[in-house]
């Protein structure tokens, strides 16, 4: 069986890719859990599980096959549930999807450095930084343009698929911190954000435990 690795619920945003890449893609997968930062955390991120990865999570076992970096999770998974499920099969849907993602995998350093992902809470009318909110508006007219292009809902049109995936942290964050977006922006946010697989981690990261101080502000 599949093996996927992750850390926390509430403030790791690539675990949170990799386990929705994993729950879309539909194969049972077992799910490894490493508490980040604690004060074992050195030791820890040693384990021979996480060594391929230089000691980051996520990472996807099949066998002895490692998987690491959200796309080449997702390009895993799509070859193991042929080539259908993660990306739109029209042409320039599909090269939009990719481009964003790599975009995602790739960018938006203000955003998330500014504005670390911590599903648990709450900052209403948080001020961003310059460099934040020109990250914001990239993110925004990225998303307004999938949907103008592809027809929605989704990102790169009717189906949920990697570019949803890479973008989920980024609603979180949106959400957490109270970004204000355009109409279009927003109401994809909300759809991200109450996906049922998005709507099952929130569930499982509000019990989890494992307060980490340097998310907290
Ligand atoms: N770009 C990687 C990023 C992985 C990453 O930075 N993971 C963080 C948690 S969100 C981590 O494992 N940090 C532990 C450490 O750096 O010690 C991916 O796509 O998966």
């Amino acid at each position: 069986m599949l093996k996927l690795v992750i850390g926390n619920r509430a403030y790791s945003s690539w675990s949170l890719r990799g386990w929705l890449a994993a729950r879309h893609a539909g194969l049972p997968f077992e799910e490894i859990f490493f508490p980040l930062y604690e004060a074992d955390w050195e030791q820890r991120r040693r384990d021979p599980l996480l060594a391929p990865s230089g000691g980051k999570v996520p990472i996807l076992w099949d066998g002895a096959v490692a998987s690491w970096h959200a796309l080449a999770i997702i390009d895993h998974l799509d070859r193991l549930t042929g080539g259908a499920r993660f990306w739109p099969a029209d042409p320039a849907a599909r090269a939009f999807a990719m481009s964003v993602a790599a975009e995602m995998q790739s960018s938006f350093q203000a955003l998330r450095g500014f504005c670390p992902m911590n599903t648990r809470r709450r900052y209403p009318g948080y001020a961003l930084s310059k460099e934040a909110e020109a990250d914001t508006r990239r993110v925004e007219a990225l998303w307004e343009e999938g949907l103008d292009r592809f027809g929605g809902p989704w990102i790169a049109g009717a189906d949920y698929g990697a570019a949803d995936i890479m973008f989920t942290p980024v609603a979180s964050r949106f959400t957490t911190y109270d970004v204000a977006l355009s109409a279009p922006a927003e109401a994809l946010r909300a759809r991200l954000m109450a996906h049922p697989f998005t709507c099952a981690w929130l569930a499982a990261a509000a019990t989890e435990g494992h307060v980490l101080e340097r998310y907290e502000f």
